[in-house]
């Protein structure tokens, strides 16, 4: 049976996709970063940048905050700034891959006194949270070796264990840790996090509320990550995605740009795991970098582009897929889910957002609004979004 428009709408209307703080400041690669005019000074100014992306699409109603990138006195108050403003405050990642110290690591380094400092910066995120009232602690180590006997591998999982334990204890009865993995970068020869294997045993060790975070970027050419998606989410151990696209590593670009057929697949595996059902907690965030497009506008093509492949993964007639894999009709099966893939869903987006008093074109919204210009003409110096800062 074809899957009526009015239910994939409805499950629709239930999404939510976070943004990321980091995506509004200037980017680039190591060779250099391209400021753009209007570039948030301050974490209110990414904030109210995050509200546009909110209020063209209706379904981004929360901003990651990166500590400290966005360091605030008073984060109470910076929460209630972010309801002024029409978002709340949401993940927060902490980041313990800038300083000097961390050279030869942070929570893994041979070094106790900068495994404790890192240590507390991650503690000191989770006293943050509690004053934001966010639920997810990300975390991301760039902890790793480029040498073989460079340190030891095995006493390096010990020392991230204890880390995590301490953190995990440190949690409230809500807050989940998200432990996030990537093969590589900036550590070469060894990852103290390379996959989710290595994610997912510590995320055992540690509780329910530890889980794993699937960052598209982060994986070897040809990885199936729906495989990785169904097994995750099986275990109860999907806790979110940082969606991006990448061709050759962390490139960090819009979500579904480079593959929206594996986009599809994901979401299929998601839709198939329960993954976008409210009580399951998946979170939808974008972990994305600007470098040479415009970034309010690159923020809500990618909120679009995961609602996109959202729609058309939810168009997959499920009975008749399981009809034709029970009957062992490979053909079938697979067309079950092309039909759905092929699916031009733009029009059923257009229509539910005009239902919900939204413009239809978002994109094209933003750049009528006159914002864009606005910030380009009264934010004069704005900030590096974080990295090589
Ligand atoms: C570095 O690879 C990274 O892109 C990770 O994906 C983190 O989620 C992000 O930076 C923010 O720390
Ligand atoms: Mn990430
Ligand atoms: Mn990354």
């Amino acid at each position: 049976m074809v899957v009526p428009a009015a239910v994939v709408k409805e499950r629709l209307r239930g999404q939510r996709i976070e943004t990321p703080s980091w995506a509004y400041g200037n980017s680039g690669t190591r060779f250099k970063v391209f400021a753009q005019p209007g570039v948030p000074r301050t974490v209110e100014e990414k904030i109210d940048d995050a509200a546009q992306v909110h209020a063209f699409t209706g379904v981004a109603p929360t901003v990651a905050l990166h500590i400290p990138w966005d360091r605030a006195d008073d984060y109470g108050r910076l929460a209630k700034y972010a309801e002024s403003a029409g978002v709340r405050l949401g993940t927060i990642n902490a980041n313990v891959f800038q300083d000097d110290d961390y050279k030869l690591g942070s929570v893994t380094n041979p070094d106790r006194a900068i495994r404790r400092k890192a240590l507390d910066h991650l503690l000191d995120c989770v006293d943050i949270m509690d004053r934001t009232g966010s639920r997810d602690l990300k975390l991301w180590f760039a902890d790793g070796t480029n040498y073989p006997g460079q340190d030891d591998i095995r006493t390096r999982q010990d020392r991230l264990a204890e880390a995590l334990v301490a953190v995990y204890e440190r949690l409230g009865a809500h807050q989940r840790l998200l432990l996030e993995y990537k093969l590589f970068e900036p550590a070469f020869y060894t990852t103290d996090v390379p996959d989710w294997g290595t994610a997912y045993a510590h995320c055992l060790h540690l509780g329910d509320r530890a889980q794993v975070c699937v960052d598209t970027g982060h994986h070897a050419p040809g990885t199936n990550i729906e495989f990785i998606v169904a097994v995750l989410l099986r275990a109860g151990r999907l806790g979110a995605f940082d969606f991006n696209s990448r061709f050759y590593a962390d490139d960090d670009l819009m979500v579904g740009a480079a593959d929206p057929f594996q986009l599809f697949r994901i979401m299929a595996e998601v839709i198939r795991g329960g993954g976008l059902d409210p009580e399951t907690g998946v979170a939808f965030m974008l972990d994305q970098c600007h470098n040479v497009e415009a970034k309010i506008p690159g923020q809500i093509r990618s909120v679009c582009n995961v609602q996109e492949a959202t729609a058309k993964a939810l168009l997959i007639d499920r009975d008749a897929l399981t009809a034709a894999q029970y009957s062992g009709d490979v053909l079938a099966a697979h067309d079950v889910v092309m039909d759905a893939y092929h699916t031009d869903v733009r029009p059923m987006l257009a229509e539910l957002r005009a239902e919900q008093g939204l413009d239809p074109d978002p994109v094209a919204a933003y750049r009528r609004s006159g914002y864009g210009e606005r910030i380009a003409a009264n934010r004069v110096g704005g900030t590096q979004a974080g990295w090589g800062a």
